[in-house]
């Protein structure tokens, strides 16, 4: 019969699942595993009727809207922290004062991944939602996404309802293989495994989280309706195994708080071994019964603790040191090591910050050097090792001439930095129009590094405006751009157009005015010639401005060249107005989908009101849609919007919604 030959299989796949990637002990190899595979996915196909959520084909993936937000039926809580011996055994001092005397407190020790913490709920032992964290109280519905996971079982070896709580990570393996992959594309790569797990698991089309080789382990659980549930933490740890999860391998039970010490010693140094990364060690009262008598405080629980590896520090060779020129022409120094893994990503470059910097540390080309990660991502040198031949070396002289553009390096009084004194230095341009496209600043989709890279390469740019002079046919020149991608390049950069004034002033790269400072500017001054006929008292009058921004803004619109180029975004039809900026949240929580040619103004612009009234927009219609603003010849939202009660707003109606809503 099919049903049973279907159900035969899902089983023999999912065991078969549990023995490769969780025992590390497969029983059958790959070409057998495959060929029950397709004939799972061979059968659903002819029966899909017979296709359920536990079934191992469900593992690929589909694309979604966005996320729906789930509140947790029990909220996870965080940890509490502990950076040495004596925290850690204070900490278990004041847990034993407040149990009964005589209480003989077992610790259950675990490695703590550095991931995600994610919530996975099963009904009779099929997985049926997986949440983040969030906020501990309400997160994300992530599902699809984690049936992609290898190691989150999609049906256990027992029908049990229960809720587990674990942390998603990246193998280090992974991670730097995902990082070359994206190097070769000229793609901006993930700064530790972590973050490579948090932009994994979070794509809203999972074929692409399927891709991405995450894991999972499982560390505490929460039993809804079984009886004979183990008492206490250690156990708990190994019935889940017993079921199908996978549990960290290298838990341990402790007798006292000398024995987890041990263990956080002996893992603090052998963790660089293991192909995942931990930050830290988690110390569990292993006993439940004294667990609820401990409880929680408002964050975390009164029975367990994180003891934090202190940050890493490793020694490497100093190969070389490169100066970086910066958008505002600042020379910043960057260290070139001997590349060596710690903390969780490889490591090649470490920043040395100033010249003053390389004084004080007396840090000489050829070098071995101590760096650590100090806040967690860029890492910094901390000391020269003497290996004896220090001063053989060559002291590292700060340049006297720019390294790119070979004009004279300047230093300004009471700053720290040298310029290059050349605005038309290759380097300065090139950064600053990267930083012009970046998120941070004009938002442009689909423009990166590379095709600025290729663009100036070419003569096809070499200033902002060159941008918007842009036609389509341009990037046909560029290798390894196609038709389509280039016909959205082009609508990207017109886009970007309606940007509002915050975007523009952040991405002009005025020296000391980024993002925050921008939005400030353009809030007070809402259109760009009030703010480039301000008067420096005014700045420096103004709230986090202050005088060494003020000045930098009276410089930068002083300069001729600068005042030529915002004359030429005019002309191109850049927007110089704040019209927006979210004064109000009038359209708060509302979403809009947009349908037709409107009159008055381009859909982008449009969508912009819209999101600077807090509303949003979204491509297609669903029961969560507000309004659907119909202009000339719609298209078939028009009916679907009808068939879910949508509002259905005339252009004309739109617009007075928008001045009633400023
Ligand atoms: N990251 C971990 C880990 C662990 C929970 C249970 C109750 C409070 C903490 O490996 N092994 N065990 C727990 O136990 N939590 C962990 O991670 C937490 C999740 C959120 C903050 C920490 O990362």
């Amino acid at each position: 019969m099919v049903i049973e030959r279907i159900q035969f299989l899902k089983d023999e796949i999912n065991k078969h699942n549990y023995l490769y990637y969780v025992k590390d002990n497969p029983s059958i190899d790959d070409y057998e595993y495959d060929m029950m595979f397709a004939e799972l996915k061979r059968l659903e196909e002819e029966h899909p009727e017979l296709k359920t959520p536990d079934s191992p084909t469900q593992r690929v993936g589909s694309i979604s809207e966005r996320y729906e937000q789930y509140t947790h039926k029990y909220r996870l809580y965080s940890l509490d922290n502990t950076y040495d011996e004596n925290e850690l055994t204070r900490w278990y001092e004041r847990i034993k004062k407040e149990l009964p005397a005589g209480s003989k407190p077992s610790l259950d020790c675990e490695l703590k991944i550095d991931g995600l913490a994610m919530a996975l709920t099963y009904e009779h032992g099929i997985f049926v939602r997986g949440v983040t964290r969030g906020d501990g109280v309400v997160g994300e519905d992530i599902t699809n996404n984690l049936k992609t996971v290898k190691t989150i079982p999609l049906k256990l070896f027992e029908d049990v309802n229960l809720e587990v709580r674990g942390e998603i990570y990246m193998p280090k393996t992974s991670f730097l293989k995902l990082n070359e992959e994206f190097e070769a594309k000229g793609e901006k790569k993930f700064a530790n495994p972590r973050n490579a797990a948090a932009g994994s698991v979070r794509q809203l089309d999972s074929t692409i989280t399927a891709k991405r080789d995450l894991a999972f382990f499982a560390y505490s659980v929460i039993f809804e309706d079984a009886p004979n549930a183990p008492d206490n933490q250690y156990d708990a740890m190994q019935y889940l195994k017993k079921i199908g999860f996978n549990v960290n391998p290298n838990i341990r039970l402790c007798t006292d708080i000398e024995g987890a010490i041990a263990y956080c010693n002996e893992w603090e140094n052998k963790r660089n071994g293991l192909d995942y990364a931990t930050d830290g060690v988690v110390i569990k009262i292993n006993e439940f019964g004294y667990q609820s008598t401990l409880g929680y405080t408002t964050r975390a629980p009164k029975w367990a603790t994180a003891f934090k590896f202190p940050p890493e520090e490793v020694k490497t060779k100093l190969l070389n040191i490169e100066e970086y020129v910066g958008k505002t022409g600042t020379i910043t120094p960057v260290a070139i090591l001997e590349p060596v893994f710690f903390a969780g990503s490889n490591v090649s470059r470490a920043s040395l910050y100033n010249y003053d910097e390389i004084k004080r540390l007396d840090v000489r080309i050829g070098d071995t050097v101590i760096i650590k990660k100090a806040a967690e991502i860029i890492p910094k040198v901390v000391k020269v090792v003497d290996d004896g031949h220090h001063y053989e070396r060559e002291i590292f002289m700060p340049p006297v001439y720019c390294p790119v553009c070979n004009e004279p390096v300047i230093s300004k009084p009471y700053e720290t930095f040298l310029y290059c004194s050349n605005i038309n230095c290759t380097a300065q341009r090139l950064a600053r129009l990267e930083f012009f496209v970046s998120n941070t600043a004009m938002d442009i989709d689909g423009i990166g590094v590379s095709i600025i890279k290729a663009l100036y390469d070419q003569n096809l740019v070499s200033n902002i405006q060159d941008l918007y002079k842009l036609e389509e046919q341009d990037f046909m020149k560029l290798d390894s751009v196609q038709e389509k991608s280039a016909k959205n390049m082009y609508e990207a950069i017109q886009k970007s157009k309606n940007n509002p004034l915050s975007k523009l002033l952040t991405g002009l790269s005025i020296r000391n005015v980024g993002k925050e400072t921008a939005e400030i500017l353009a809030l007070k001054y809402r259109n760009m010639d009030n703010l480039m006929n301000a008067s420096l008292e005014e700045l420096s009058a103004l709230p986090n401005i202050g005088k060494t921004i003020a000045f930098s803004i009276i410089d930068f619109f002083k300069d001729e060249k600068n005042r030529l180029m915002i004359e030429e975004l005019k002309e191109l039809g850049l927007n110089m107005e704040q019209n927006t900026g979210s004064v109000s949240d009038a359209l708060k929580g509302k979403i809009f989908v947009l349908t037709g040619t409107l009159k008055t103004m381009p859909r982008e612009k449009a969508e912009g009101l819209i999101k600077n009234l807090g509303g949003k927009t979204t491509s297609s219609i669903s029961k969560k849609t507000s309004y659907l603003i119909v202009g000339e010849n719609p298209g078939s939202k028009l009916e679907k919007a009808q068939k879910y009660g949508v509002i259905i707003l005339t252009e004309d109606e739109f617009m007075s919604m928008l001045n009633n809503a400023r």
